[in-house]
């Protein structure tokens, strides 16, 4: 896996969004559908209260308990038509035959679509679709059914600059009123407690709100009407279109926030291998159907802290407009704008890079955003 693999290659240029191959419009609804689960076990996880109902779930480990919890944050976004009832069984019972992967230890003959891990083939017998599923997590440390929080501690956002709200820069266009942007892709707080939310997971309904801070995991695995949402509570907007390209282009209109012409690995914009094939070990097609794990963005070299990118800030002061997360505006039909940590060529260079084939329920790990506001 020096290099992405020509299937791969393909999969992103049909899909648009540079990130689900199945993924689609149709989205939207089956993530609605599932936030009660991701909810519970994200409240639990992060002190939320959920109605107190996810605590013993994760506390005791049982077999149905587990089920719950796994299947929980990979269900929603790109592909949960085909995964959520099928995850479910899966981790409920587990039933199939045993099987052995040399290198990736010990699974269970399923079929592939029901498979929350790694599915390969050769080692069941039946159909060629009944695979060895192995846990993701065995070949890696990454649990994805845990919720890091490495926003802990960061504390509030820096003040805002030329008179806009903290953790916001001043855009000033020719011929329009000025207004406010985020510098910063922004992280998620839960509104009731303060508390950093972890940036891997969708929010389902918890009340957060957007938070804009220098070196924070910036939060992904997010729809654009949860992005909106957070927005509002932090008192802010989703930028419109307009807004967000003039803020990454500056008063120069350039291509790049940074100039004219483009600076490799000056921003987040060209990891190599894509982590789907990483993670799963596989570029086979039903990887494209699993972006929604949160090990994804947990990977090295993959989903980059706020600013870590130093190189990548507008003229303005804007860090990340390009690259590291996607990030939705304001346009009702679901756009996001800039590219992620994979891409920034493929749906247009740079800051032109927009992407609209997915509504505003759509999320995977790529998504992201950052909040506009009018100048007080
Ligand atoms: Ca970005």
């Amino acid at each position: 896996m020096l290099g992405r693999p020509r299937a791969v290659a393909l999969l992103i240029a049909s899909c648009s969004a540079c990130a689900s191959a199945a993924g689609d419009g149709s989205a939207g609804g089956d993530a609605t559908a599932d936030t009660s689960a991701d909810t519970a076990q994200l409240a639990d996880i992060q002190g939320g209260d959920a109605a107190g109902r996810a605590d013993t779930a994760l506390a005791d480990g049982s077999p149905a308990d587990t089920g719950a919890d796994s299947a929980s944050p990979r269900s929603g976004g790109p592909d949960s038509a085909n995964s959520d009832s099928a995850n479910s069984d899966l981790s409920a019972d587990a039933s199939g035959p045993a099987c052995q992967v040399p290198g990736k230890g010990a699974g269970t003959c399923l079929p592939t679509a029901a498979c929350t891990g790694t599915a390969t083939p050769g080692y069941c017998p039946g159909p060629k679709d009944i695979q060895c599923c192995t846990p993701v997590a065995a070949s890696g440390t990454c649990d994805p059914s845990a919720a890091p929080l490495p926003n802990q501690g960061l504390g509030a956002e820096p003040p805002g600059l030329g008179g806009c709200p903290a953790g916001m820069a001043r855009i000033d266009p020719a011929g329009k009123p000025s207004y406010c942007v985020d510098r910063w892709e922004a992280a998620l707080q839960v509104v009731d407690s303060g508390a950093e939310f972890s940036p891997y997971h969708n929010p389902g309904s918890v009340a957060v709100r957007a938070v804009a801070r220098p070196g924070q995991v910036p939060q992904a695995y997010i729809n654009g009407l949860q992005a909106k949402a957070a927005c509002a509570a932090a008192g802010k907007r989703l930028c419109s279109d307009g807004e967000w390209l003039r803020a990454c282009q500056g008063p120069s209109a350039w291509t790049y926030p940074y100039g004219a012409q483009k600076v490799p690995k000056a921003c987040n914009d060209s990891r190599t291998v894509h982590p789907a094939v990483e993670l799963y070990g596989t570029s086979d097609a039903w990887i494209w159907s699993k972006l929604d794990n949160a090990c994804l963005d947990q990977l090295p070299d993959s989903l980059a802290k706020t600013a870590a990118y130093s190189g990548c800030f507008s003229a303005e002061g804007l860090f990340d407009l390009m690259g590291n997360l996607h990030e939705w505006t304001a346009d009702p039909a679901g756009t996001f704008r800039g590219g992620y940590f994979v891409d920034t060529v493929l749906n247009g260079p740079g800051c032109l890079y927009a992407t609209t084939a997915h509504d505003t329920g759509h999320w995977d790990y790529s998504t992201g955003f950052r909040c506009c506001a009018d100048l007080p």
